[in-house]
C-alpha cells in the first residue's frame, strides 16, 4: 500500500520534530517545510536527517507562491501547520509580523488547499492563549477552559491565532475542507525554545551547577547579593524572571503531537482542547525544578526583573480535555513532575 504523505511546517521547532518522528514511525512520507535562514538550525531534527522517508522542502509561510507550490506539488494527504511566531512576549513588539505569519500564513494554506489540493486534511496549531483572561466555572466553582469557553485573547499572538482558528471554521463550512483546530495548552520538553519560561529555568539551573562544579562550590554555599550570587570573590548572575504568579496547564510535547495526528484520522474535522487538566504557577514550577537539584528554597536564586513582565498577562489557564479524551481516545502519559525530570536530565 502507498504510504501517506504529510507536510509538516515548523519542522525545525519543538513540536515539528516530535510530530515528524511519530509520523515516520507510522510509515508516512514526511516533508519537513522550513524557511531559509542564514545559519542552519536543524538541531532538533538531527535524529531523523537521512531517514529514507524524510525530506526537507524550503518555503516561507508568508510567501503565498511557495505555500501554493508546495501543496500543489506534493498533494499531501495531511498538512500539519505548526509554523508560527510562537512567542507571546515577542508578539507585543512585533504585532504585524506575528499577524503575517500566524494569520495571513494560514489563509495562504487554506487557499492553496481549496484551489489545488481539496482532499488534503489540515491541522492548525491553535492555542489556549486564545482564551486570554476568560474561563468557565464548574458546579464547584473550579475554573477551566474547554471548547465552549468564549475566547478573549490578551496578546497580539492570541488574536492572530484566534483569527486563523475562525478562518479554518469558515473554510470548513463554506468549502467542505477538512480542517481541524487543536487548542493546545502549554507543552514543553527538552527541545523547548530557550526563551520560554520552563526551559529558561531549566537551562539556568544547569549552567549554574556547571559553574559551581568548575569552581568547586557546593550550590547551597553561595550567598545572595541583590542581582548576583556570590562566593568569596566569585559571582554568578541570578535567574531573572517576570511574573511568577501566572498559572499554566503544562504537558509534554511528545504526548501532545499524538493528539494532532489523531485529529486528522477522524472522519469529520472539528476543534479540540488538548491539556493535562491541571494547573500550576511559575512558582510551583520553580519549586519542583529546584527541589530536584537539592535546593529547598529557590527565592535567593531569583531576581524579579520588570523587563520580563508583559503589557497584558494571561493569569490562569487550566484546560478540560474531556472531548479529546472521549472522541479521540487521547490522554497525556507524562505528569508535570515527569516533564521537569525529563528536561533536567537531558
Ligand atoms: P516553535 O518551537 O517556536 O517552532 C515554530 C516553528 O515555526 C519553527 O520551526 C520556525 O522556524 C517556524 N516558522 C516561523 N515563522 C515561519 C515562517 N514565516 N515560515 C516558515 N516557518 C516559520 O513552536 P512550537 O512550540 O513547536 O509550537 C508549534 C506550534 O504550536 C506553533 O504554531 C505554536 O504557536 C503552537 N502552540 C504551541 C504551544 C506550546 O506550548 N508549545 C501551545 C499551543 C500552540 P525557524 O526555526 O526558522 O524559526
Ligand atoms: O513560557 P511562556 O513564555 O509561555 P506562554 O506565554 O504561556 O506561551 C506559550 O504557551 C502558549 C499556550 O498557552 C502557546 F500558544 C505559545 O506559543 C507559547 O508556547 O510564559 C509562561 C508564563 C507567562 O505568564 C509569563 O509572563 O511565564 C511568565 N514568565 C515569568 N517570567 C515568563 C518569564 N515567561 C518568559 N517567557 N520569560 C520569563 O522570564
Amino acid at each position: 500500500m502507498k504510504s501517506k504523505t504529510a507536510l509538516v511546517s515548523g519542522i525545525t521547532g519543538q513540536d515539528g520534530s516530535y510530530l515528524a518522528e511519530l509520523l515516520l514511525e507510522k510509515e508516512y512520507q514526511v516533508i519537513g517545510l522550513h524557511r531559509r535562514t542564514s545559519t542552519n538550525h536543524f538541531e532538533r531534527i538531527m535524529g531523523i536527517m537521512g531517514h529514507p522517508k524524510f525530506h526537507l522542502h524550503e518555503f516561507d509561510l508568508c510567501d503565498s507562491s511557495s505555500v501554493y507550490n508546495s501543496i500543489d506539488h506534493y498533494q499531501p494527504e495531511e498538512f500539519y501547520n505548526l509554523a508560527a511566531q510562537s512567542h507571546v512576549a515577542t508578539s507585543f513588539n512585533q504585532p504585524s509580523f506575528t499577524f503575517d505569519v500566524n494569520t495571513q500564513g494560514v489563509v495562504n494554506i487554506l487557499e492553496a488547499i481549496k484551489n489545488y489540493s481539496p482532499n488534503t486534511k489540515l491541522y492548525q496549531a491553535g492555542t489556549s492563549e486564545m482564551f486570554g483572561r476568560n474561563y468557565s466555572k464548574d458546579k464547584n466553582g473550579v475554573k477551566y477552559q474547554d471548547e465552549t469557553t468564549q475566547f478573549l485573547p490578551q496578546s497580539p499572538y492570541g488574536v492572530s491565532k484566534l483569527a486563523s482558528h475562525r478562518m479554518l471554521q469558515i473554510y470548513r463550512e463554506a468549502y467542505g475542507i477538512f480542517a481541524s483546530n487543536g487548542i493546545l495548552f502549554n507543552h514543553e520538553s527538552p527541545r523547548r525554545g530557550s526563551y520560554f519560561v520552563t526551559q529558561k529555568i531549566v537551562l539556568w539551573i544547569k549552567d549554574f551547577f556547571q559553574w559551581c562544579r568548575k569552581n568547586n562550590i557546593t550550590p547551597v554555599e553561595v550567598k545572595s547579593d541583590d542581582e548576583n550570587l556570590v562566593f568569596k570573590d566569585l559571582s554568578y548572575p541570578k535567574l531573572r524572571l517576570g511574573n511568577l504568579k501566572a498559572k499554566r496547564d503544562w504537558g509534554h510535547a511528545r504526548d501532545y503531537v499524538k493528539a494532532m495526528y489523531l485529529m486528522l484520522q477522524q472522519n469529520e474535522s472539528d476543534d479540540y482542547v488538548i491539556s493535562s487538566d491541571t494547573t500550576n504557577s511559575i512558582e510551583d514550577f520553580l519549586s519542583i525544578a529546584f527541589n530536584h537539584v537539592g535546593i529547598k528554597d529557590y527565592s535567593d536564586y531569583i531576581y524579579i526583573d520588570p523587563k520580563f513582565y508583559r503589557p497584558a498577562e494571561v493569569d490562569y489557564l487550566c484546560g478540560k480535555s474531556t472531548k479529546a479524551r472521549e472522541k479521540l481516545g487521547w490522554k497525556p502519559l507524562m505528569s508535570l513532575n515527569d516533564l521537569v525530570v525529563d528536561m533536567l536530565n537531558e
